[in-house]
């Protein structure tokens, strides 16, 4: 009898957490979720799983920070693979509680690795590690690239990302790391940039406020669509030999490319709403038009700046024949419809 395989995903209730659960229920899979008891985000969306895949998907309780809960965690479902998605994942953030995000995303992978070392069928594992992991390395940065982070939440992925090899090499572990880069979509947490702008364009063409308020907007990072970004995960673990692999499209944007792409997606998918917004309607939107909707604050600028992401996908492409499906400017307009649809609804 051939038995279904069976994936625990950490992070189940974030962006990724729940386009992987998607993909994998609709591959065949069994997927249980790991969510702390505190978490109510998403959990919505995961009750729609419940039903739609009965009997294939569950939740568990579970912690990052709590050894035995992944102890235990791990041994209820003797899963064929794991997905560790869970993290402190706000880069901001990761300044102002840098023990918190040390805590979660490496002892807390470190917790689930040595909950798994023992078992008697070792799952394939996947760890998400992160482009921020290359911090100014210059562009396009590739799995050989200097890894030299400017922040406490690239660093704990770095750290994270360091003893995941130490386990492979140590114990012959199955443990596979994506250096995924920036990946957006829809779900995407609100205090990200792509999803802020997205909401405040929307509510600045529903006039429902004046401006949006932003820190550095000349950053520049390699922006796809997660949607498309959980397939890798997956693939990767579906190789003969655990590996690393840069997750990317290959492209950049600023971020103020992307406040002029997302007012553009108005103008050319919403035309009857933009009317109302400008008089100028038959050109491309260029900055001098739209300057005035944009403000920015020193307080959301960050100690430590990563200028310029562009991954090079060469590898993914060769080995896993992954490509980035989303283009930038459709990434964007997606993002603005569904803001729009739930500002509208709101
Ligand atoms: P996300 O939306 O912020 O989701 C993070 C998940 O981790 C949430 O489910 C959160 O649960 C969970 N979590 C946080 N602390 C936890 C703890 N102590 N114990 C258990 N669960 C905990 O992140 P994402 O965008 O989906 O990213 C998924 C992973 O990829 C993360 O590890 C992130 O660092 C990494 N990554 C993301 C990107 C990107 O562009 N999205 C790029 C590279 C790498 P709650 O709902 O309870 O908060
Ligand atoms: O910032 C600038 C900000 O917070 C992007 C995480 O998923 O991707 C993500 O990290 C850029 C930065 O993402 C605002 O300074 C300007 O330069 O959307 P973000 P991030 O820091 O790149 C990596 C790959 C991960 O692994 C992380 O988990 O935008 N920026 N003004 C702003 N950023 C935010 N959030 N808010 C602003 O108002």
């Amino acid at each position: 009898m051939v038995s279904t395989p069976t994936a625990l995903i950490t992070g189940i209730t974030g962006q990724d957490g729940g386009y992987l659960a998607e993909y994998l229920l609709k591959l065949g899979y069994t997927v249980i979720g790991l969510r702390r008891r505190t978490s109510n985000r998403n959990l919505g969306f995961l009750k729609s799983l419940y039903k739609k895949y009965d009997g294939h998907f569950d939740l568990i309780d579970g912690d990052m920070t709590d050894a035995v809960s992944l102890m235990d965690g791990v041994r209820a479902v003797q899963p064929t693979e794991i997905y560790n998605l869970a993290a402190q994942s706000f880069v901001g953030t990761s300044w102002n509680q840098p023990m918190l995000t040390n805590d979660v995303n490496f002892m807390g992978t470190l917790r689930l690795l040595e909950a798994c070392r023992h078992l008697e069928i070792r799952p394939k594992i996947y760890q998400a590690s992160t482009s921020e992991m290359f911090g100014n390395s210059p562009a396009p940065q590739n799995e050989d690239a200097p890894m030299i982070p400017r922040s406490p939440y690239g660093l704990s992925k770095l750290a994270a990302h360091r003893l995941c090899g130490v386990y492979r090499d140590s114990f012959d572990a199955f443990i596979s790391c994506g250096i995924l880069f920036n990946h957006e979509s829809p779900r995407r947490g609100e205090e990200f940039v792509t999803r802020k702008i997205a909401n405040g364009v929307a509510r600045i063409c529903l006039f429902k406020t004046d401006a949006i308020t932003l820190g550095n907007i000349t950053t520049k990072r390699d922006w796809g669509f997660a949607g498309d970004y959980v397939r890798a995960m997956w693939l990767m673990l579906q190789q003969d030999s655990p590996d690393d692999f840069v997750i990317a499209t290959g492209h950049t944007h600023s971020v103020q490319e992307f406040i002029l792409a997302a007012f553009e997606a108005v103008r050319m998918h919403h035309p009857k709403i933009w009317a109302k917004v400008s008089p100028r309607r038959d050109y491309p939107i260029e900055w001098k038009d739209i300057n005035q909707f944009i403000k920015q604050d020193k307080k959301l600028m960050r100690p430590a700046e990563v200028h310029e992401l562009r991954g090079d996908p060469t590898k993914a492409k060769e080995v896993l024949g992954w490509e980035s499906a989303v283009e930038f400017e459709d990434l964007v307009a997606i993002m603005v419809d569904a803001e729009l649809m739930r500002e509208r609804n709101d």
